[in-house]
């Protein structure tokens, strides 16, 4: 960055200090993760510079003689990722796709049905405080006492409510969805069926758990948790969504395509085609086995039963009489990152809720397992307990800075 650097040592400080957070810092959000050197390079490439609205071979501005084979570079990529018929690379981010996915085959004032974000839903799956809430009626479903997603009760609300869409996927869900299960009660009612895989892509691509794009006729995500890309969007849809999907994503919501985003697309997806992705997305899942395990067993109450997936769902309020925004307080001094969480029908506010969110993507890809994994909730165990102790966090930051120096996330840098 020596351009920067020289140029403008404001945002260079600031990059640099980001840089140290992450390096020292250990990072347990269940939806971020670190990018190779080569996504950062695609990212920071001269594609930034060019405007391509429209799609490979029918662009509306001139020059595109790069950006074309680009961007049907990534949608083959992602095709043979992920099985899909038909990939649209340009939503900026999981929220637009979303909205490009409704816009796509609702009308305003229809009927869906989405997840309840206590339940671990996810905001854009019509939350009141959403554009889309405004625009379409949204219908929540929940999981049962067991933690599975009540499917009984779900075809009992599409029967009853007779919605144009029924949308899975979660933000905080752990269970695996049984695919036919759900897409078979879409079919009965007649309703598109709808995946938001946004948390778990890359665990799909690495093969470690089902793909569900074969089930769904449309599937969206981002591109930047498990599957460990860029922040970006992406829309898979069979065949006959495919014209609607396109041209709701542009002219319809977005403009011009960003393609340095789209480079960097490229470049995860042919990382996660590497038998070594595989291998990854496998680790990913064994570890948050062993995070649900050792949470128990120090007597952590763990939402839903378990975790089929990369994260766990902590009722941090129940086991220990903290709340979750008090223990990401306290795991945030101690240099662990997590966040606040509602568990399901949470008695408590969203902005002080009873759960905290624990994922272990991002520190499987600096190389933790099975064994830091035990380490890890040992220290997590110890500040929850002294949560209020500011001395004792500042030794505990210490050591977890000292531990994350042996795995570099970017070691050259
Ligand atoms: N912000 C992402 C998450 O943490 O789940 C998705 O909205």
């Amino acid at each position: 960055m020596k351009n920067l650097k020289k140029q403008d040592s404001k945002v260079y400080e600031l990059i640099t200090g980001e840089m140290k957070r992450q390096q020292e810092g250990m990072e347990l959000i269940a939806s971020e993760n670190y990018v190779s050197k080569a996504v950062l390079e695609a990212l920071g490439s001269v594609f930034t510079n060019k405007y391509s609205e429209g799609y490979p071979g029918k662009r509306y501005y001139g020059g595109q003689m790069f950006t074309d084979p680009l961007e049907n570079l990534a949608i083959e990529r992602a095709k043979k990722l992920f099985g899909a018929d038909h990939v649209n690379v340009q939503p900026h981010s999981g929220a637009p796709a979303n909205m490009i996915a409704y816009n796509a085959v609702l009308k305003p004032g229809d009927t869906v049905l989405g997840m309840d974000l206590s339940h671990g839903g996810h905001l854009t799956h019509g939350h009141p405080l959403t554009l889309s809430a405004q625009i379409y009626n949204f219908i929540g479903y929940k999981s049962n006492a067991k933690g599975e997603i009540d499917y009984a009760e779900l075809e009992k609300l599409a029967k009853k409510h007779k919605p144009k869409l029924i949308l899975a996927g979660f933000s905080a869900y752990t269970r695996q969805l049984d695919y036919k299960k759900f897409t078979d009660i879409a079919k009965k009612v007649g309703a598109i069926s709808m995946f938001d895989i946004a948390h778990i892509a890359g665990l799909i691509a690495g093969k470690a758990i089902e793909n569900p794009v074969p089930f769904f006729d449309i599937v969206t995500t981002t591109t930047h948790k498990t599957l460990r890309g860029p922040r970006g969007g992406m829309i898979m849809c069979k065949a006959e969504f495919a014209k609607a999907i396109d041209k709701s994503a542009f002219p319809g919501f977005q403009g011009g395509p960003h393609m340095n985003n789209i480079a960097a697309k490229a470049v995860a997806f042919a990382e996660a085609l590497k038998p070594s992705f595989k291998i990854y997305a496998k680790q990913v899942v064994k570890n948050a086995k062993v995070l649900e395990k050792e949470l128990t067993k120090r007597g952590y109450k763990i939402m839903f039963g378990g975790t089929d997936y990369h994260m766990v769902l902590v009722d941090v309020m129940s086991s220990k009489g903290v709340t979750g925004k008090q223990a990401e307080h306290a795991l945030d001094e101690a240099g662990i990152t997590v966040n606040k969480n509602m568990i399901p029908d949470d008695p408590r506010s969203p902005m002080d809720p009873s759960g905290i969110r624990i994922g272990v993507q991002a520190i499987t890809s600096r190389g933790m397992k099975e064994k830091e994994i035990k380490m890890i909730v040992g220290w997590i165990d110890e500040i929850i307990l002294v949560h209020d102790d500011e001395k004792k966090l500042a030794e505990i930051r210490k050591v977890v800075a000292k531990f994350c120096k042996k795995y570099p996330i970017y070691p050259a840098v």
